[in-house]
């Protein structure tokens, strides 16, 4: 092997243990957590020496030198260390070797959480989306590219990029890898996934964790090949991962190496291995430290000890001033601390027609669906994918009915069940500029996904300084009716609400779905889109109004615009005999078909959107009227609706002549099927028609 790399491995050991000894030396200055590679080094710097700028990598906590053989500068990654206001990863806001980048000539790096094991998700859809850029391009017959698309297209995967993603072997027994590892090994994926064993996860050892490793694992997913190596022998490392690379760019297929490596240092600084690993552990890892390793490789080969000091006495010395210069760089100034959670949204004001002279009435599960059809016939970054929503039901509503007909397999296909997968993979796709829909099949089943929601899209926007907003649209049926029962019923918006970080629209009628699921198309964080499944075809009776003249191609709608849908009238207002009803989704519904009793005393508010919220508009009707009932279909307590209340009794109490009112579902855990006990938990017209009477009567 050429002696030059040997060499700069060698050196770049040094540079990371002399990182790991500062760091010791320096705990006090060092006080955020942090792990070092130490003892994974051979295995990693295998890595990072043999990417290409194409490439992308999603390296786990422990992989500072796959960061090293990137040629990213100690510097850099010790800014990180220190969450200073400079670095260039997260500016100060996640701890160190969690990065991300886009910096041109290096690797890309899509947004790295802490949670063990759930970068597989969103790093297999980035192989995802390569392959999908690579079919849309072997098919230019199919698909009509403009010129500037196929360039930018070919630009992306003309040098046959792989994604490599990276993991501890303790995160392997995460649901979510398996989710990941079917969709690579069903789609043939260009992904290698990289095992770093080293027996350990904190104080779990490998017996007490699993029954096999990932290697005998991997047999498991066919058509995933694999290899295995030692992992502390830097040349039988290089030759691997030179394979597994070669073989991923070559034949745009998956592989999986499992590379067995030492534990040297602390799990974290925070987590001393002192407290749990036995002295003959200690003994036996230390044995297979890398560094003397190579050192004794290179000294086989002729090169001097001499030299070797030298190297290392160099690194030590550099790695100094490269401490001192990060101790000395500026913290990040407090007034950035809300900046980049969500990227500039252009879509700022309704545009186009919402009632051409001359259009028809559609229900809202057709105006969805002519949405998507408008948007996919424009832009073929956009995808389509769930359970079911391909050629052979196109949706369990209907909802993407015809769509793969008309689009094709690859744009618009079946996934298995596996939530998580399917909600996270965006991530990847995004990062490449494909924009996806997706669905999950009820908001019941939203939660084995709520975790990628909440653990990477959100968050990614944020913690990388705005570099990878996740740009995707999150399609969930909601809501009751007519004996859905208790896992088809569910509502989810409190739950969503919560979620700093995602924007949630949730319309009542036709109009105001297509316009929003456009709006949420140009968008470039992430949307939910709740679409109540009582309203696709207004079955249930009293919500005909959610059928309208359907808008045309160019209208869209902006979140955070809520609509008076009724209004009052001026002499009640002027009598002080009025009040506002504020709700969304089948609360509309509710509150204009019992405002019927109350002619002219009602208005009614549809926020439209759950975040953002037009609390302007809120606010200045509340005001007007000086009584208010906030309307939702979700169990009340600790509800956004709660929270709705409570903010409009800040801001309005000077106004209010009586007390904020709420009403929800009754508080029980479910939505229970028999058709008499669901009308009895949720509210009705005739509980909104007691609610206004008395509220009136206050
Ligand atoms: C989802 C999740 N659960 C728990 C943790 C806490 N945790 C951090 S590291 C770790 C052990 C990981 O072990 P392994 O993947 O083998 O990596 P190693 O640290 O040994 O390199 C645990 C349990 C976490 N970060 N994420």
């Amino acid at each position: 092997m050429d002696k030059n790399i040997l060499l700069r491995a060698y050196r770049l050991m040094m540079t990371a243990k002399a990182m790991a000894e500062i760091y010791e030396e320096n705990r006090p200055i060092c006080k955020y957590v942090h792990s070092t590679s130490r003892g994974h080094e051979a295995i990693q710097l295998a890595t990072g020496l043999q990417l290409k700028p194409s490439d992308y990598i999603s390296p786990y906590y422990r992989d500072e030198s796959i960061m090293l053989g990137m040629g990213w500068r100690p510097y850099e990654m010790m800014l990180q260390l220190l969450a200073k206001g400079d670095d260039p990863f997260t500016g100060g806001r996640e701890y160190y070797n969690h990065p991300n980048s886009r910096r041109e000539n290096y690797p890309k790096i899509i947004h790295q959480s802490s949670a063990t094991g759930m970068q597989a998700v969103p790093t297999t859809g980035i192989a995802q989306g390569f392959q999908y850029i690579e079919k849309l391009l072997s098919k230019t017959s199919e698909t009509a590219l403009s010129e500037d698309e196929k360039d930018s297209f070919q630009a992306i995967v003309k040098d046959k990029p792989v994604v490599v993603c990276c993991f501890g072997d303790g995160s392997i027994t995460e649901g979510e890898v398996s989710e990941a590892f079917q969709f690579a090994a069903l789609k043939q994926l260009p992904i290698i996934y990289l095992v770093e064993d080293n027996d350990w996860g904190i104080s779990v050892s490998s017996d007490e964790a699993r029954s096999m490793n990932a290697y005998e694992f991997i047999a498991g997913f066919k058509g995933i090949e694999r290899l295995q190596v030692d992992g502390s022998d830097f040349e039988k490392s290089y030759a691997c991962m030179e394979n597994a690379i070669h073989y991923v760019r070559e034949n745009r297929k998956p592989i999986l190496v499992h590379a067995t490596v030492p534990l040297l240092g602390h799990h974290t600084s925070g987590v001393r291995k002192e407290w749990y690993r036995p002295e003959d552990d200690l003994t036996k890892h230390a044995k297979d430290d890398p560094g003397p390793k190579l050192r004794k490789k290179l000294l086989e080969k002729g090169v001097s000890a001499s030299e070797l000091d030298t190297i290392e006495q160099e690194e030590k010395e550099f790695i100094a001033k490269e401490f001192q210069l990060a101790v000395e760089a500026p913290d990040p100034n407090p007034l950035s601390v809300s900046d980049f959670v969500f990227a500039e949204n252009l879509i700022t004001e309704e545009v186009g027609c919402r009632t051409p002279a001359h259009g028809e009435k559609v229900v809202m599960v057709d105006a969805a669906l002519h949405a998507i059809e408008e948007l996919m016939r424009k832009h073929p970054e956009c995808l389509f994918y769930g359970q079911d929503v391909g050629r052979r039901i196109g949706g369990v509503f209907r909802e993407a009915a015809t769509l793969a007909e008309k689009f094709g397999d690859d744009r618009v296909f079946n996934t298995a069940i596996q939530e998580a997968y399917i909600i996270g993979s965006t991530i990847g796709l995004s990062a490449l500029g494909l924009k996806a829909f997706v669905e999950v099949q009820f908001a019941d089943y939203i939660y084995p996904g709520i975790n990628q929601l909440v653990t990477e899209i959100s968050k990614s926007s944020y913690l990388t300084c705005g570099k990878f907003p996740v740009s995707m649209v999150l399609r969930v049926p909601i809501g009751a009716y007519g004996g859905g029962g208790p896992y088809h019923s569910g509502s989810i918006e409190s739950l969503l609400a919560n979620i700093k970080g995602i924007k949630v629209a949730y319309p009542s009628n036709a109009a105001d779905l297509k316009g929003l699921l456009k709006a949420a198309y140009y968008d470039p964080n992430p949307v939910v889109m709740l679409e109540h499944k009582g309203l696709y075809w207004s079955k249930v009776p009293g919500t005909d109004d959610a059928k309208t003249i359907e808008p045309d191609a160019d209208y869209i709608l902006p979140f955070g615009k809520g609509l008076s849908v009724l209004q009052a009238t001026d002499e009640a207002i002027e009598n002080g005999e009025s009040m506002c009803i504020i709700t969304y989704g089948m609360g509309v519904h509710w509150a204009k078909n019992a405002a019927q009793q109350y002619p002219g005393l009602v208005e009614v508010i549809d926020i439209r959107t759950i975040f953002p919220l037009d609390e302007a508009l809120i606010f200045s009707t509340v005001k007007r009227h000086g009584k208010c009932l906030v309307l939702t279909e979700e169990q009340l307590r600790n509800s956004f609706a709660e929270a709705m209340a409570c903010r409009i009794q800040q801001d309005c109490f000077y106004q209010l002549d009586a007390p904020v009112k709420t009403l929800g579902a009754l508080n029980l855990p479910a939505v229970p099927m028999n058709t008499i006990l669901e009308a009895a938990m949720l509210p009705t017209v005739e509980k909104v028609e007691q609610a206004i009477g008395e509220l009136l009567a206050f």
